[in-house]
């Protein structure tokens, strides 16, 4: 193999590399900005960058720690002093857990098949853990406000860098996951990288967010969450989408526990609702397409208790057929098929085009479909505009059940979907979920 990708590349003789040329290629740091200058005769150098995917002590020893995660409750009453001290402490609990928590995704890497591993996009992603595991660990030891600042910096640079990691790795599997016989390794994986992803993200915010005052709120927790106000603000977003893309969008009415307000984080809704009110309005417009003005209004329900609440959300956009019912749920798989990319595959059929999405959790991207630009995004965006590849469902449901709760739908063919997310209170009368 001589050339891999666009750029013509020689490779050095080296015994090591005959392998696998492109893990030499594709190795270098390119997301440190700096472009890569093929090097083809020092063959040291080339050596190292294989050899970095993998002999890596520091990593190695921070990947056989565990995890400590914290229940929101730890977090939420974990004090506020007037001198900041708090602000410290979470410094440096993020300073201890950060590296443990990106170790565990290397070698989750690491654990990739070989086809998949050496998959450009992928490995592009891979190299930008291992250099968020260096930049993390080699930092200096937070001790005061002046290395603080610093480390916090550090931290909100790092959540840009990963801001496209699931575009990226939705990308890369859906180039290699044809190789690959058994859907569960992907689905595995991208379970374990896209909520500990979220888990990651959110103390990051946190930590961040405790540095400004805001009220109802401390760091991301919002201490009087009102459901059917984040609902309805998804439904506005959702409408303006559906809109761009269908020219009418059906109303959205709450009922039920409308007056429900309680503690909860809003990051991880902001990402699940617009996905599963996009899914029910494109359902009802294209249910109804020869008669828009009568469309169906999509329905969601509020019900609160003592442990959870639950949010139904109802339409008539004619259901699923029986044939996609297994596989709504799997990444990738979308029927989305209006806009056949052709340069995309057709994933053993499962669906003949890849659809745009949200990315990150606070990401709420096209409706579906390649590369389109919707007029409304994100105001709350903190990650780049994406595009989705079938994703909608399964990560919410990665999202929901990381967060104690469920992702599950009912559907009746010819009539409409109700799709039902549970989630656990922060502050209920059973252990929350831990971050
Ligand atoms: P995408 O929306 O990008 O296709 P999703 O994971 O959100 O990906 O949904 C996967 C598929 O499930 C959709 O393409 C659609 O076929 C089906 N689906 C999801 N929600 C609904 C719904 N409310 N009504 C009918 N079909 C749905
Ligand atoms: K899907
Ligand atoms: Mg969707």
């Amino acid at each position: 193999l001589r050339t891999v990708g666009k750029s013509l590349f020689v490779c050095p003789p080296h015994p090591s590399l005959e392998l696998c040329p492109a893990v030499l290629f594709f190795s270098r740091p390119r997301c440190s900005g700096i472009p890569y200058v093929p090097q083809p005769r020092d063959k040291s150098v080339s050596a190292r960058s294989v050899i970095s995917f993998y002999n890596q002590s520091a990593i190695d020893i921070a990947a056989e720690k565990p995890s400590v995660r914290l229940t929101p409750t730890t977090i939420l009453y974990a004090g506020k002093s007037p001198d900041n001290s708090h602000i410290l402490r979470s410094a440096q609990y993020l300073y201890k857990e950060l590296p443990v928590r990106v170790a565990h995704r290397i070698r989750d890497f690491r654990h990739l098949p070989f086809i998949v591993g050496c998959n450009p996009t992928i490995l592009h992603v891979h190299e930008l853990y291992i250099r968020s595991f260096h930049l993390l660990s080699e930092f200096p030891p937070v001790e005061d406000f002046e290395s603080e600042e610093k480390y916090t910096k550090l931290v909100k640079d790092l959540l840009d860098d990963h801001k496209d990691v699931v575009t990226l790795l939705a990308e890369g599997f859906r180039e290699s996951r044809k190789h690959i016989k058994e859907y569960k390794v992907i689905q595995d994986f991208l379970d374990r990288m896209l909520t500990s992803r979220l888990g990651i993200r959110m103390l990051a915010q946190h930590h961040i967010a405790l540095h400004q005052e805001k009220p109802n709120y401390v760091g991301i927790i919002c201490t009087q969450m009102s459901l059917k106000k984040i609902i309805e603000k998804w439904a506005d977003f959702s409408r303006q989408v559906c809109e761009y893309k269908y020219g009418y969008a059906p109303r959205v009415r709450v009922l039920g526990h409308v007056g429900v307000v309680f503690p909860y984080i809003p990051l991880p809704l902001d990402y699940i609702l617009p996905e599963l009110l996009k899914n029910a309005m494109r359902a009802t417009c294209e249910q109804h397409a020869d008669n828009p003005v009568n469309m169906p209004d999509v329905t969601v329900t509020i019900a609160n208790n003592d442990v959870d609440f639950i949010i139904r959300i109802s339409d008539k956009g004619g259901g699923m057929p029986r044939e996609i019912l297994e596989k709504v749920m799997q990444y990738h798989f979308t029927t989305c098929g209006s806009e056949m990319d052709p340069a995309s595959e057709n994933l053993d059929g499962l669906g003949t085009m890849m659809s745009a999405m949200n990315d990150g959790p606070n990401g709420a991207g096209p409706m579906y479909g390649k590369r389109q630009q919707p007029k409304a995004r994100n105001p709350d965006s903190e990650d780049s505009d994406s595009n989705g590849f079938g994703f909608g469902l399964p990560t919410s449901r990665a999202y929901a059940e990381y967060l104690g709760g469920s992702l599950t739908y009912n559907t009746m063919q010819g009539i409409g979907t109700d799709v039902y997310l549970r989630l656990r209170h922060i502050d209920g009368n059973y252990e929350s979920f831990r971050i």
